[in-house]
């Protein structure tokens, strides 16, 4: 392909359409992840196109419906009406496009293999129509090599040459779901691209919108940044799970060790036990690094036990509803339970790898019949099984053998739960402010 202009104005002329905010952005797949982006870009004043393979979702988007919880639905609607904001399920949409990100699942096989799928398809659609100018981003969380030695090749069979023709970036997303304090806009971004004109016109891209962009020397750098990310967090919750473990044998309470411990001003940081760890990061994204480390001969011992531990905790919460429900003469076969939370963790509507399904489905094994409360949730098909949220009255709280609390949302009346169970197992320590009937308390 020839190049009408010296090499470096295409960088100049990208980075100029950034600065002033006419150049049409693309995102693929407008999720938890690529939808708040792509309002924050719209927001500045930048034309954005969503692409997504779900159309129920581009429908939503070009209705102005909302459906992620930390994006503003009266910002978005007034966005798509402006058509600043507008999404397609054909990805020829964004061929037009001077910068795509990339935001698609990165999940795992059944085997915890990396599955980059979801990566590569994008890569091919993107490559099928790479031109001259162009910047692509991946913010998928993936394994340290996957920018350049997945997606670089693919997009280099067009011909055009990275750095010069075409600007390829890593720049892993921080998206904490819930978190009203950190959003897109304030949350620090790395940005890593493959040649430092790459870095440079990413960091340019970002800069429109975050308010501190971090340029660090390649996208490996940049990938490895976000694994470890989510490898300390999952450790760390391990720890904290396997002390819980402990506790239990010791007669101590972990959640007043974790209270004492937390009074040290300086050189330790808060995690709580809970029944598991769930969402689509933490239990996942570990997994990636251990599998790339292999590559390499090195076993990452602590992502593997932290695993371990973690999945292990649905088990070790069903042992206590036992335990409890033995204490008052009563079997698991049988029983009558109340789990209050399936989200997976607190003020979310998010279930997915939630512990507490994996929870619910060992005690529906054990014969116990279940019934679930969580105001976020109010279905949810697991397994093929459909499950309804079910009002919380006074007489379905009394009537259950025992109550599990699985998920600590804020806006259940914890007072009125204790005061009306028979028995509470509490996982997440919910009812910590609770002065009345704590003697009906199992916490973890
Ligand atoms: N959990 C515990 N104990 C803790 C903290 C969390 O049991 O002390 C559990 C939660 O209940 C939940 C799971 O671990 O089931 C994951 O919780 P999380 O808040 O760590 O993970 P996510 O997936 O909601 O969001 C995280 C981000 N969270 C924070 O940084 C606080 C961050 O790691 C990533 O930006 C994001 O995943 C992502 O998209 O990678």
């Amino acid at each position: 392909m020839e190049l009408l202009e010296a090499p470096g104005s295409l960088r100049d002329q990208l980075k100029k359409k950034f600065a002033d905010r006419d150049a049409l952005i693309g995102v693929a797949g407008i999720g938890y992840v690529g939808l708040p982006l792509a309002v924050e870009k719209a927001k500045v004043g930048f034309d954005v196109i969503g692409y997504d393979r779900n159309s129920v979702r581009v429908d939503q988007v070009n209705q102005g419906l909302n459906y992620i919880r930390d994006v503003n639905d009266g910002e978005m609607a007034t966005l798509v009406e402006s058509g600043k904001l507008r999404a397609s399920s054909d990805f020829s949409s964004l061929s037009r496009c001077d910068a795509i990100v990339i935001c698609v699942p990165t999940p795992l096989t059944v085997n915890l293999d990396p599955d980059i799928s979801y990566i590569k398809a994008v890569g091919e659609q993107v490559a099928a129509q790479l031109r001259p100018g162009q910047l692509v981003c991946l913010e998928s969380t993936t394994y340290p090599g996957t920018t350049e030695e997945v997606l670089l090749p693919l997009l280099e069979q067009s011909g055009l040459k990275v750095g010069e023709d075409f600007f390829l970036c890593f720049s892993p997303e921080r998206v904490d779901p819930g978190n009203a304090r950190y959003t897109t806009k304030n949350t620090n971004k790395v940005v890593g691209g493959v040649t430092p004109a790459c870095v440079d016109v990413g960091s340019c891209f970002y800069s429109q919108t975050i308010l501190n962009v971090l340029e660090v020397s390649s996208p490996k750098v940049a990938e490895m940044c976000k694994v470890f990310e989510n490898t300390f967090r999952s450790v760390n919750i391990a720890l904290v799970n396997e002390m819980a473990l402990l506790c239990d044998r010791l007669g101590i309470s972990i959640w007043e060790v974790l209270d004492a411990a937390a009074t040290k001003p300086f050189g330790i940081m808060r995690f709580d036990p809970g029944p598991g760890v769930g969402g689509h990061c933490i239990p996942l994204d570990p997994f990636y690094l251990a599998w790339k480390a292999r590559e390499y001969d090195y076993h990452v011992r602590f992502i593997e036990l932290a695993g371990e531990i973690n999945i292990n905790m649905p088990y070790f919460v069903r042992e206590k509803i036992a335990r409890a429900l033995n204490d008052t003469g009563r079997a698991l076969r049988g029983a009558d339970i109340l789990v209050l939370g399936v989200a997976y963790k607190k003020d979310i509507e998010d279930w997915r790898e939630s512990p507490a399904i994996k929870v619910m489905e060992l005690l529906s094994r054990d014969g116990a019949n279940i019934d679930y409360h969580d105001p976020f949730v109010p279905k949810f098909v697991e397994h093929g099984k459909q499950w309804h949220s079910i009002p919380l009255s006074n007489e379905r709280i009394a009537r259950a053998d025992c109550v599990v609390i699985l998920t600590d949302h804020t806006d259940v009346d914890y007072d009125r739960v204790t005061e009306h169970a028979k028995v509470i197992v509490d996982t997440r320590n919910a009812t910590k402010r609770v002065t009345q009937g704590r003697e009906k308390l199992v916490l973890l």
